[in-house]
């Protein structure tokens, strides 16, 4: 049901100074009326300082509350926000006094599911929401409120739009056949279909970018047992995170760890170092790094400073995009090429996260002012679709094509984008895209 009143604590739950419950759905004010002493919906949008009560009727806290008239709120419908004191006890009882009044305990992602479903965002804004809050560096912020202020729902909305335009000409092709030489020449409209395709290429292009925005990049750390991975690993962390001795084989199994560089979110993956492995965990452990390497944006070959390239590292920086660190660099040994780097002395630390930045996010030095990106698969599947549909449409325009068959191609293609932003019915979608949310979102 999208209309049940419902409530949350919207803010993080544990100790704190204050809490933020919400509360949304018809009959939402009679509700916060049984919480909320003197409770009154009007005057809107401005805070009012009352006593909350428990579910035993008796006072727990005072604090602010504010209410939003349907259609204007978040979800579309009556909603009331209670800032209380925070902490373990009081946002609990009020939440109990809320359910004994009438509200059920919100699901994850349903207040935004509402405010979807009341057109008050769509669905790439709605992912836009969970994105945000998800987020671990500042440029994955930044990209989720362009997206949630509808930078990529404005894009596609204009590429829908020259969709509609080729509908347009080629209904006028459809009425008036016989006009071979009529306003719109069959060329013409493969010209235009041409182009069309061309912009819907060009957003696509973008989502590799994209999904590794939201994603963060693989980096994995690569190379012989020794060669000193995991404190290049730790250093680049800024935190004791593997294990490292002087022993070869120290890391058998891979660690992953979210990391911020300049911004820039990087998943990092400290691997086993690569050899003809004695032991079967050792083996065990390679055939993972191998799994790893397959999957990296870019991996960070370690050979130490003064040691020849064997085969399997030239194997690497040719089937891998990589690039070569030498570590140990305060051992004074001459590096060779590559990137000196010293875990010990920290030497070559800033270069290497430098060279991965723009290695791994080169469109990003201009993210400032940022094209919208595809930012997930379910994008990327959706105009790919459009896009097939559109390639399709391209045979039926030849002089012997049946125009009609163009259209009925280029009104999927129209479809494929209205299921990406979420204009038509597309409940399974939904529920994927909420049932990460946090619960109160
Ligand atoms: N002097 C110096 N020693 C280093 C440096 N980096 C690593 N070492 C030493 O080299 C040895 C191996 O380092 P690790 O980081 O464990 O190497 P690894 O590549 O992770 O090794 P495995 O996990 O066994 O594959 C340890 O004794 C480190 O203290 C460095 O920059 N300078
Ligand atoms: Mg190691």
């Amino acid at each position: 049901m999208l209309t049940d009143p419902i409530v949350a604590l919207a803010s993080g739950p544990g100790r704190s100074a204050l809490a933020v419950i919400r509360l949304s759905g018809e009959g939402a004010f009679q509700v916060a009326a049984t919480v909320i002493r003197g409770f009154t919906a009007e005057p809107t949008r401005a805070a009012r300082l009352a006593e909350f009560l428990g579910p035993d009727g008796l006072a727990v806290d005072q604090g602010l509350y504010l209410t939003f008239a349907a259609p204007r709120s978040y979800t579309g419908q009556d909603l009331v926000e209670l800032t209380c004191h925070g902490g373990l006890l009081v946002p609990g009882q009020l939440l109990a006094a809320l359910q004994a009044a009438g509200a059920r305990p919100a699901l994850p992602g349903e207040f935004t599911r509402r405010a979807v479903f009341n057109g008050k965002l769509d669905l790439l804004q709605a992912e836009a929401v969970g994105d945000l809050v998800d987020a671990t560096a500042t440029a994955q912020a930044r990209s989720a409120l362009r997206q949630l202020e509808g930078g990529l729902s404005r894009r596609l909305g204009s590429l829908r739009d020259r969709f509609l335009d080729l509908l347009a000409m080629l209904g006028y092709e459809v009425d008036f056949p016989e006009e071979d030489d009529g306003p719109i020449a069959r060329d013409q409209l493969l010209v235009q279909l041409g182009r069309t395709i061309t912009e819907v290429e060009h957003l696509l292009a973008t989502a590799p970018a994209g999904e590794r925005l939201r994603e963060g990049a693989l980096v994995v750390l690569a190379g012989r047992p020794n060669a000193g991975k995991s404190s290049l690993f730790n250093a680049l962390l800024g935190t004791d995170r593997a294990l490292v001795t002087e022993l070869p084989g120290t890391t058998r199994d891979t660690i992953e760890a979210h990391s911020e560089i300049a911004g820039w979110p990087v998943r990092l993956a400290d691997t086993a170092g690569l050899w003809d492995a004695p032991t079967r965990l050792d083996q065990l452990g390679i055939a993972v790094s191998r799994r790893y390497l397959t999957a990296a944006d870019l991996v960070l070959l370690c050979v130490e400073s003064g040691e020849e390239l064997l085969d399997e590292d030239r194997a690497i920086l040719r089937d891998c995009p990589s690039l070569l660190v030498r570590t140990k660099a305060d051992l004074g040994s001459e590096p060779g090429t590559g990137v000196p780097v010293s875990s010990v002395t920290g030497q070559g630390i800033p270069e290497v996260r430098q060279a991965m930045v723009e290695r791994l996010f080169a469109e990003g030095n201009s993210y400032g002012d940022m094209e919208p990106l595809l930012t997930r698969e379910r994008h990327r599947v959706g105009l790919t679709r459009a896009l097939e549909q559109l390639r399709e449409a391209a045979p039926h325009l030849t002089p012997e094509g049946d125009p009609v068959l163009a259209a009925h191609h280029v009104l999927a293609a129209v479809r494929a984008v209205d299921e990406l932003v979420g204009a038509v019915g597309v409940e399974d979608v939904l529920d994927q895209i909420f049932g990460r949310f946090c619960v109160g979102k």
